[in-house]
């Protein structure tokens, strides 16, 4: 059995179905768990159990540890558009890496890649990684704009299905897509309610979650145990409603919890870059915190915080609202 292993968002399904395109072979699918820019123990051993014989892993940066391991597991190779380094004994395609320039997507490089011409699911890729970004004069929208012409705001509406399904945390979602576009066009993602419907799901979760705001002294505090991946839009949306306040959501990602944090309080950034110093999978800039744990770190993780916070003359009084997280 052949495995692609790939990212969960419309880039990764994207890729997922062109290289499945390509080969012309059956394939199986495998994303992480969803929000996971790394294997977690349950991860291993499913794919240790599959005694696959050959894999490739999409538009996805893994920490070189999983990268080893995949690579022990069977023939392995990755393509990618990410940034990042060569590592000794691992095959990587990579033309970003190469220091070809930058690609978008990796549809776009798989497109290069295989000679393939410029198609919809390529641009599925390209505008689901940028299109949030892209300026009304830049060239690549251009581009996308003359490819669909007329059909462009529904290509942009079926984007977003694709992109959307990972948000529900379940991963049946995102190989349902897969397994769709092999044989179906990008625009027909809009008549099917199985994958329409998502949209309404996230939005009512994120209402009926929100509810769970309790309020502390400088403090707001969301702990939500939804599948849904929903935790870093409660935290924006706090965040805009309550810029002066620390707001702190927490959900749950397989084992782990994710931990979101959103203030314009104080500048964040030297928090990020010591969390991750610390070996934590942490990310963000200025107003932003996040990171995902194991639980028995979050102790820890709070006392990082907190000193954080003290060294500003802040407090952030996490001890009560975690209670709720611990028990
Ligand atoms: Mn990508």
């Amino acid at each position: 059995m052949k495995l692609v292993l790939h990212h969960w968002d419309a880039d990764g399904i994207a890729s997922a179905v062109i290289y499945t395109q390509v080969k012309a072979e059956n394939f199986n699918y495998f994303t992480p768990e969803i929000g996971n820019y790394f294997l977690d123990k349950s991860d291993r051993t499913h794919l240790r159990s599959l005694g696959h014989e050959e894999a490739v892993l999409l538009d996805m940066s893994l920490p070189e540890d999983d990268l080893r391991f995949l690579n022990s597991l069977s023939s392995f190779m990755v393509i990618d558009h990410h940034h990042g380094k060569k590592i000794e004994g691992i095959r990587i395609h990579n033309p970003v890496i190469e220091g070809r320039g930058e690609y978008p997507a990796n549809t776009r490089v798989l497109t290069e890649l295989y000679s393939l011409p410029h198609s919809a699911l390529e641009y599925v890729g390209v505008y689901g990684d940028t299109g949030f970004k892209l300026k009304e004069d830049d060239p690549l929208l251009h581009e996308i704009k003359a490819f669909f012409g007329e059909g462009f705001e529904e290509f942009k509406r079926a984007v977003k299905i694709i992109d959307l399904q990972y948000k529900t945390g379940n991963r049946d979602r995102v190989y349902e897509m897969v397994r769709f576009l092999l044989g179906n066009s990008v625009f027909s993602v809009l008549n099917r309610r199985e994958f329409t419907e998502v949209e309404s799901l996230i939005e009512e979760e994120k209402l009926r979650e929100f509810k769970r705001l309790r309020e502390f002294d400088g403090l707001n505090f969301i702990f939500t145990p939804s599948r849904f991946r929903i935790v870093s839009d409660l935290a924006r949306k706090l965040y805009a409603m309550y810029p002066e306040k620390l707001n702190v959501v927490i959900g749950l990602q397989g084992n782990y919890l994710n931990f979101y944090l959103r203030t314009g309080v104080v500048d964040l950034s030297p928090l990020v870059k010591r969390a991750k110093e610390l070996g934590y999978y942490a990310g963000g800039k200025k107003e932003v915190i996040g990171a995902v744990l194991p639980e028995e770190r979050l102790e820890e993780y709070r006392e990082l915080l907190e000193k954080f916070f003290g060294e500003k003359g802040i407090s952030l009084n996490l001890n009560e609202a975690l209670e709720e997280v611990l028990n």
